[in-house]
């Protein structure tokens, strides 16, 4: 079973970073699972350009091509959802405030009908989210099932977030061709208890080593400006690059204070937090494609490439996330235009 790890491997590898049999390329940086707090810590607070600098000669040496995957995001089965995070719009316990209506689960047809508009509109990697706190075996989770195979059939990447699971069920979407697991960790293991009290941190490590056994690749990131500490957000990011192997989608979200929930008055992050934690996650996580999620529409242009230069490579695309409004299209691929990177390629 996954734990948070504390492990204090000795570091013994040029520019002070430990060196892996599973390194990609001989100039490329080595993968590491023995981060320690303190070094998180002294990447999240070294000196902004620094930071930067560093990440950027990563993600140069690991991702040869300067594109930006296009991920489109649907909320399949909205609200109602027994969980009590409190960022969450569609937690049942908030919904009286939030005035958030339930909804059924979608068709498979009026699903795979946006997933090809997502892909007309340039989206490569289609995220489908349903506010459960667990899968449940029956037709609904069959449907789920038929969803991932007519996404994969239009060559598109697929990825489904649906709380948690079981081997079995794992395996089930595995077969139907399923990408990726959306799972996130959120925050530090010592902060989550004051964000959510109806499962556990262990719950959520659980989960993704499910996703792992099956062979699924795993999405797992979290987000700032819910109340953490800079130290909370090491050692998420500690917790997150110490998984071996490492996520292959890394979600960097910022928090979108819904009002109604706990969190609507949470005071909004500094954009240069969010470049610092993306450029820590570039770092500690070279291959991982590195996610600037939900919270931008309160970022400038400006922050968002700042972003991108810090190592993100992705970004969510089409005018709603889950159940909060996104950025503008034609605002998005110009601004990947504008800094001079190009958006991933479909699969011809
Ligand atoms: N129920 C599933 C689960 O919790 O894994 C899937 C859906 S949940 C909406 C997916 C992720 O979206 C959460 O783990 C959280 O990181 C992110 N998220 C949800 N609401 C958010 C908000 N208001 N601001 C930023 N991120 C949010
Ligand atoms: C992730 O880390 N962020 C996305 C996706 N994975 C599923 C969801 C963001 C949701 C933002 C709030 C909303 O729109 O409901
Ligand atoms: Fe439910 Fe997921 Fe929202 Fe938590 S984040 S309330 S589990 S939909």
């Amino acid at each position: 079973m996954l734990e948070p790890s504390k492990n204090a491997n000795p570091i013994n590898g040029k520019d002070g970073l430990a060196h892996d049999p599973r390194e990609p390329a001989s100039d490329a940086s080595p993968l590491r699972h023995d981060w320690e707090s303190g070094e998180v810590l002294a990447l999240l607070t070294s000196p902004l350009l620094d930071l930067v600098d560093q990440a950027r000669a990563v993600h140069r040496r690991c991702h040869s091509q300067a594109d930006v995957q296009l991920a489109s995001l649907l909320s399949i089965k909205t609200g109602a959802c027994p969980e009590d995070c409190k960022y969450c719009p569609q937690s049942a316990h908030y919904a009286k405030e939030t005035g958030l209506e339930r909804e059924a689960l979608l068709d498979v047809d009026d699903v795979l009908a946006e997933a090809r508009a997502a892909r007309q509109a340039g989206a490569t990697r289609f995220c489908m989210g349903a506010a459960w706190r667990e899968v449940k075996d029956g037709a609904a989770f069959d449907s789920v099932l038929a969803m991932v195979k007519g996404v994969r059939a239009l060559d598109m990447e697929a990825c489904v977030t649906l709380g948690m699971l079981t081997e079995a069920q794992a395996g089930r979407l595995a077969l139907a061709g399923l990408t990726a697991y959306n799972h996130n960790l959120d925050t530090s293991p010592e902060f989550y208890g004051e964000i959510i009290t109806t499962r556990s941190y262990q719950d959520r490590l659980n989960t993704l080593a499910r996703v792992r056994h099956a062979g699924i690749e795993v999405c797992c990131g979290g987000i700032i400006g819910m109340g953490e500490s800079v130290q909370d957000r090491a050692r998420l990011l500690q917790t997150l690059a110490n998984l071996d192997p490492h996520p292959e989608s890394v979600p960097i979200n910022t928090l979108v204070a819904v009002p109604g929930t706990p969190l609507e008055d949470q005071p909004p992050v500094d954009p240069l937090d969010l470049v610092r934690m993306v450029a820590a996650a570039r770092i500690m996580m070279p291959l991982a494609r590195v996610r600037l999620s939900a919270g931008r529409r309160n970022l400038t242009r400006e922050a968002q490439i700042l972003c991108l230069l810090a190592g993100a490579n992705s970004i969510f695309y089409g005018d709603r996330l889950l159940t909060t409004a996104n950025n503008e299209t034609a605002d998005d691929l110009a601004l990947i235009e504008d800094a001079g990177l190009r958006v991933q390629p479909a699969k011809v």
